[in-house]
């Protein structure tokens, strides 16, 4: 079941997102033995970074919440870790200033083995900082700036990803925003930003960074991440679009792809399962389609 998103080449659409497992050596390593489409990294800023203090993730059988706070090894590290990666690599991209992300997206040009890059434009948990992809006038002065001393034609794809939104018109507020750049490929969506899990027996909330406000991720998002999907492949139907949220299934990867998906990703359920759950969630999809008689990915309609 392949897909070729601009020149990255997946031999199974099914992907970690970056985020849970995909931060130190043996993480990606583990990656790359497993059955996963690609290796994602964590989002890289340029000094290494140790994150929140304190109990930062917790989950439970229908949701997660974190507040990790970008903890990952600079992104020299990540720009090492080409020369390991035998499989397509996607680095995520999340420094704290334009000029850091200039600074990180030219050094990953000079790297032998040619790279995707995935730009998190919706980390909900920097402590005195908002989400980027919630201010649209920003939105649209950054990638200006990137794509004009960035040369991200180089890039295998070049994507960027966002953060749910929930009101029709700012779908149609990013797309005037986003359109006229060549992006390769889109994912949505990031955790539903600035929620609150609260343990009523301890009378805390589960999480201690910022008060307890967190990223909320699992099942119960998965509607959010397929309309946020669907929204986008409506505005966007040239550009790829990876969705992510609360898959933990093959059928859930398969409501995807009806919703315009071309390729998915796994959060909370690859923080839960390891990188078991790839092979298992591959061959899950892979009965789906059998049982339909279909036979690859443009079998699938999207939904009108
Ligand atoms: O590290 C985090 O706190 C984090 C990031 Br960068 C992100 O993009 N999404 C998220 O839920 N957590």
């Amino acid at each position: 079941m392949k897909i070729k998103i601009k020149n990255l080449e997946l031999e199974i659409p099914i992907l970690n997102a970056s985020g849970p497992r995909c931060t130190t050596e043996k993480e990606l390593l583990d990656l790359e033995d497993s059955l996963s489409g690609a290796v994602v990294s964590k989002s890289c800023t340029l000094e290494m970074r140790e994150g929140n203090k304190g109990k930062r993730y917790w989950d439970c059988e229908t949701l997660s919440i974190n507040s990790m706070g970008l903890p990952n090894l600079g992104f020299e590290f990540y720009g090492e870790m080409s020369k390991k990666v035998k499989k397509p690599y996607i680095i995520s991209v999340g420094g704290l200033s334009l000029e850091d992300n200039v600074t990180i997206l030219n050094h990953f040009l000079t790297l032998e083995k040619k790279v995707g890059i995935e730009l998190n434009l919706s980390c909900p948990n920097i402590i005195g900082k908002g989400q980027l992809a919630y201010d649209f006038d920003c939105l649209e002065e950054y990638l200006t700036e990137i794509f004009e001393r960035v040369d991200i034609s180089k890039f295998l794809a070049f994507g960027i990803k966002l953060p749910p939104y929930f009101e029709l018109t700012h779908y149609v507020g990013v797309y005037m925003k986003i359109s006229k750049f060549p992006i390769d490929f889109i994912t949505c969506i990031n955790s539903v930003g600035n929620g609150l899990v609260i343990d009523y027996e301890r009378e805390k909330p589960v999480i201690e960074p910022k008060n307890g406000i967190g990223g909320l991720g699992g099942s119960i998002i998965k509607p959010v991440g397929l309309s946020n999907v669907y929204n986008f492949k409506k505005l966007f139907p040239k550009i790829d679009i990876i969705g992510c949220g609360g898959i933990e299934t093959g059928k859930d990867v398969f409501e995807y792809f009806l919703a315009g998906a071309s390729a998915v990703q796994i959060g909370t359920q690859f923080h839960k399962e390891g990188t078991g759950c790839f092979k298992r969630i591959y061959e899950e999809f892979l009965e789906i389609m059998k049982s339909k008689n279909y036979k690859s990915l443009s079998d699938i309609k999207i939904i009108p």
